[in-house]
């Protein structure tokens, strides 16, 4: 193991994570946030990690990571086009249900995530509290009660699954955001979509990670 290793494998910190692109789009705004966050942030280093739109393998390589680095807490980001907020999910459910197929060209209908896991988790982010922050800055927020039942609803279910059988799980849950600015004004069918600019979407999930972490 090399010492850069060494040094990013259980040494807490927090584990965030993003998505590629999908659904056509050539940007996924949450990739272009995480290259915008600091590597530390009050005093914690920020372990960031972008997942393929894949249904297994993408929960798998966070889960993995998840099991390296033992973080204190587990951020999970992606991308809910048409919303008009950072929106903090509130709860993932054991269902896939795709509207159009993941970028492995999987499309799952009405299938379970897991046989034998619960009917759904919630997450154990202070959800109300990240919300409360970020209004604070005069950026919008508010509380999702559903993570829908594509690849972010099947990512957050499987981490918070894997959470519920650790002695000491991490504060963990997903976090979604609207389309960037760019995303809205390079396709006109998209002229009436709410949209919020990188800018202000770093700074609210920066906002937002503090909270956990102050917390802990
Ligand atoms: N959003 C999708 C998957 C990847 C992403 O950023 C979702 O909400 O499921």
């Amino acid at each position: 193991m090399s010492t850069t290793d060494d040094m990013q494998t259980g040494c807490g910190g927090v584990l965030i994570t993003a998505f590629e692109p999908f659904g056509g789009d050539e940007t996924n705004p949450t990739e272009l946030i995480l290259s915008g966050l600091p590597d530390t942030l009050c005093g914690r280093c920020l372990h960031k990690k972008v997942l393929p739109v894949e249904f297994f393998r993408g929960a798998q390589i966070a889960i993995d990571e998840m099991r390296r680095l033992s973080p204190e807490v587990v951020i999970l980001l992606g991308q809910a086009g048409g919303r008009s907020a950072v929106t903090p999910e509130r709860v993932a459910i054991n269902v896939m249900d795709a509207y159009i197929p993941d970028n492995a060209g999987f499309m799952p209908t009405d299938e379970v995530i897991l046989p034998d896991g619960e009917a759904a988790y919630f997450s154990t982010l202070p959800i109300k509290d990240i919300v409360a922050a970020v209004r604070e800055r005069g950026l919008p927020s508010a509380v999702s009660n559903s993570a829908g039942t594509y690849v972010c609803n099947s990512l957050m279910y499987r981490i918070l699954h894997e959470c519920s059988l650790m002695p000491e799980p991490p504060l963990a849950g997903f976090i979604h955001v609207p389309f960037s600015e760019e995303q809205v004004r390079s396709n006109p069918k998209r002229a009436a979509v709410p949209c919020m600019s990188l800018d202000a979407m770093i700074e609210a999930i920066t906002v937002a990670i503090r909270v956990p972490i102050v917390k802990f």
